[in-house]
């Protein structure tokens, strides 16, 4: 069993209203998608850090087509993934993302986001998604109300291997999980959980309709509720430790107490 210590009350609200007006201020892109598409055979790679304006942008577009990436974090002053990053792209630059799938490589939002939405959606991108001068200044307000969260690297203890973390690009509860992982390095399988119709609405513990909860048929999220339970996010694997965890504030006092040196 694990033993949680609650964070500061008064820290975890104002952490959970910036987050909010964070999302706010994108206007809640990364939110919604479709019926769940087939996933690639390999997840595309993704170099990023959470609090970079460029890089949030390529997440939203991953929520909205529903991919599953792997996240190679990749902050200021980070060195665990930068010589990956270099023998991939030539240089240090994120977002940076590899197709395994196409070997494609694709360097900045703009590309990425383009792609991404041909590729895999069929379609070109929605203009709330492309990496425009609007999008970029708003992303990057969001990225100023969240201060230098998931920007910076933190003294840490690698991860043998990478993590799994259930999430989508707009809930505040993710965000500060997505900043604690870029922050410690650690690689992770982002499996994006966007809601896919009005039954999903709302947390989990308070959904917007009555009556038992039924996800699509055949959705990752009819998936997750066969095999934990609940559908509920963030929800962290840890394979290192043979751990699943809910609830963001335990998640975050576990990668503190496990991973920060
Ligand atoms: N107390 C939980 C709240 C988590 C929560 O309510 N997450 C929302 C997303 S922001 C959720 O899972 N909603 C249900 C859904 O997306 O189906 C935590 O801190 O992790």
């Amino acid at each position: 069993m694990l033993t949680v210590k609650k964070d500061d009350p008064m820290n975890r609200t104002q952490d959970l209203l910036t987050s909010t007006l964070a999302s706010t201020l994108r206007g809640w892109r990364g939110t919604k998608s479709g019926k769940t598409l087939s996933q690639p055979s390999q997840p595309p790679q993704l170099f990023d850090a959470e609090g970079e304006p460029e890089c949030r942008l390529v997440r939203e577009a991953l929520t909205e087509l529903e991919l599953d990436v792997m996240i190679y974090p990749c902050p200021q002053g980070g060195t665990r993934h930068v010589e990956q990053l270099r023998k991939l792209s030539g240089g240090e630059e994120i977002p940076f993302l590899y197709d395994p799938n196409t070997q494609r490589k694709l360097q900045g939002a703009a590309a990425i986001v383009d792609y991404l939405f041909n590729q895999y959606g069929n379609t070109s991108a929605p203009l709330p998604l492309v990496a425009n001068r609007l999008n970029l200044f708003t992303s990057k307000l969001a990225s100023l109300v969240r201060k230098e969260a998931g920007l910076v690297a933190k003294p840490s203890k690698p991860a043998a291997q990478p993590m799994t973390l259930y999430s989508f690009e707009s809930s505040p509860y993710c965000r500060p999980v997505r900043e604690r992982l870029t922050e410690l390095e650690i690689p992770y399988l982002l499996v994006n959980l966007s809601k896919q119709q009005l039954a999903d609405m709302g947390p989990a513990t308070f959904r917007l309709h009555r009556g038992p909860y039924r996800p699509l048929p055949n959705s990752k999220r009819e998936a997750m509720l066969h095999r934990y339970g609940r559908v509920q996010v963030p929800f962290l694997i840890d394979p290192n430790q043979n751990l699943e965890l809910f609830e963001s504030a335990d998640i975050l006092h576990y990668l503190d107490t496990h991973y920060a040196a």
